[in-house]
């Protein structure tokens, strides 16, 4: 059987308002992503996600669309978008979109037609009701709020300015799909699906069992519906092309995840969130130490339960890796830990996503006051914390601008993101970890994530075998084999500051490590090792 393209392809995200500025406004743009291309091909990459271009206020950072057919201003124009796709297919790299239809921005024409009194075609497009019920949002206190001109309440799950869209309306289905169509007849190579399992809701609406605001995803995740929903967008817009599908699907299990994906009739894969939830305690805000039991038992229960996963260990919600599930205490181990977490994530089964400056090991920002922050999700829940203290270290630790500051590309003002003031300030630590100076540092994060990617995405092994834990009793190894036919490669993981014996020895042949002298005894602190 002939492969998928991204099952050997490597997906590089780009989160364009902080790659790279091209005119001077101190925001990314397309044409900043234009004059990177050599760079992004320079890292072997196959493919780009690229976050949200699309016309928005941006009250959530571009996840409010107010123009499915426009490109945001700051951003550039559709004849930049367009130069941009063909400069990638050039260098035989796929660009795949952010698709945003769980709900739009208020400012969208449909919902300005829909909280209209009079009643028209697109009154039904959303999720309208005479009282609130009583879900708590992602973002504010209530999921609800009310429409001055249209005299209802409307569910947003996300901000105010994010109302739901109601996917029980066929004609808002068709519009969805002529507008996806639209972007795929441009030669877009495929989307990433935002909250994709939350566009079906609960009948009713009904309320959440609790007392006050109550956070309800079992009134509005994966409910029945979702699958004739993606079943149909498939037939729709994707069944005939050959482009990549892959949903963003919090609150998925390994029980019911499978649905998604395993007949090949709704998405081609999913980010579910299990490991991004291991260190929370309750809400996100609260926060558990790491440990490698854990990481390494939901790896290995998602390598067994889906044919095929997506891999990451960052995005732009989240805080930067290494300094969330390796260790920033010396530059020495921020170099290796991050090498470690990356040889530990994207040699197992599924296609790789590299957020933007994991490959140079960007670690999280040390914000110093409030103001200097730019997320709606970190803003509010400051705003509405009584202890602040509290609230603001715990963004420090979790907050989602860590991964949101300019891309580093140079040890001049800025980090050569950009001449001007850039609309996020630039973390400090940008005078050594940059791209220019780990292109020239042999032993650089960035020179290590190249042969990383390579491996993926040329080993045959690495790609499609089979994966199979080992040393599971270790407190201090992620440790795995990957085996086809009678082939295999092995990969070791310390993920501690311990030095580690290693008992078995049976495979020899070191293909990559992350420290300089590897000694077949033992590994150190952090240190990742790739056998065969
Ligand atoms: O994120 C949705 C999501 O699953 C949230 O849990 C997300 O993790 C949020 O950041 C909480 O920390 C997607 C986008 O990736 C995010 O940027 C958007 O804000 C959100 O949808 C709404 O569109
Ligand atoms: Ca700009």
């Amino acid at each position: 059987m002939s492969r998928n393209w991204w099952e050997e392809r490597v997906v590089y995200q780009v989160y364009p308002r902080s790659f790279y500025d091209s005119n001077k406004d101190g925001i990314g743009d397309i044409r900043g992503i234009i004059n990177k291309i050599d760079y992004l091909s320079s890292l072997g990459v196959g493919a780009i996600w690229l976050n949200p271009v699309y016309d928005s206020p941006n009250d959530d950072m571009g996840y409010d669309i107010r123009d499915y057919e426009k490109i945001l201003k700051e951003f550039g124009a559709m004849e930049d978008f367009d130069e941009l796709l063909e400069k990638l297919h050039k260098r035989n790299i796929k660009l795949i979109m952010d698709l945003v239809v769980n709900h739009t921005s208020d400012e969208h024409k449909w919902f300005k037609m829909s909280s209209s009194n009079i009643k028209n075609r697109y009154s039904d497009f959303y999720l309208w009701r005479d009282k609130p019920n009583n879900w708590a949002s992602f973002f504010v206190p209530s999921a609800f709020s009310y429409s001055d001109s249209r005299k209802e309440w409307y569910l947003h799950l996300f901000s105010e300015k994010q109302p739901d869209l109601n996917w029980e309306n066929s004609d808002l289905r068709s519009e969805i799909y002529v507008m996806i169509n639209r972007w795929l007849d441009k030669g877009v190579d495929g989307f990433r699906m935002d909250v994709i399992n939350l566009i079906a809701k609960a009948p009713g609406l009904p309320d959440g069992e609790g007392d006050g605001y109550v956070f309800s995803p079992e009134y509005f995740a994966m409910q029945p519906k979702l699958h004739h929903y993606l079943r149909e967008m498939r037939q729709t817009c994707f069944a005939t092309r050959d482009c990549m599908c892959v949903g963003e699907t919090p609150f998925t299990t390994a029980e019911n995840a499978p649905s998604l994906v395993e007949d090949g009739k709704e998405l081609d894969m999913i980010f579910q969130f299990d490991l991004m939830d291991m260190d929370s305690d309750g809400d996100k805000w609260h926060i558990k130490p790491f440990s490698v039991e854990t990481f390494r038992s939901i790896l290995s229960k998602w390598q067994k339960t889906l044919r095929w996963n997506s891999l990451f260990l960052s995005n732009h919600d989240q805080p930067r890796s290494v300094s969330r599930f390796g260790n920033i205490s010396s530059t020495k181990y921020r170099i290796r830990s991050a090498k470690m977490l990356g040889t530990a994530i994207h040699l197992l089964r599924g296609t790789s996503f590299i957020y933007q400056g994991e490959e140079l090991g960007m670690a999280n920002v040390p914000f110093s006051k409030i103001d200097e922050l730019r997320d709606i999700e970190s803003l509010n829940f400051y705003n509405n914390a009584e202890d602040k203290e509290w609230a603001f270290n715990s963004i420090l630790k979790k907050g989602r601008d860590n991964a949101r500051t300019p891309m580093q590309w140079n040890s001049s003002k800025h980090a050569g993101f950009s001449e001007v003031e850039p609309w996020i300030g630039v973390n400090p630590d940008y005078n050594q970890f940059n791209v220019e100076n780990e292109e020239n540092e042999e032993f650089s994060v960035l020179n290590y994530y190249k042969k990383l990617i390579k491996l993926k995405s040329t080993n045959k092994i690495i790609i499609e075998g089979e994966f199979e834990l080992i040393m599971e009793d270790s407190d201090s190894l992620f440790a795995y084999d990957r085996v086809l036919g009678k082939d295999k490669i092995r990969i070791i993981c310390n993920m501690t500051d311990k030095k580690v014996i290693i008992e078995d020895k049976s495979l020899q042949n070191i293909i990559l490590d992350n420290v300089k002298d590897p000694d077949l005894n033992f590994l150190l602190p952090f240190e990742a090792r790739v056998l065969n």
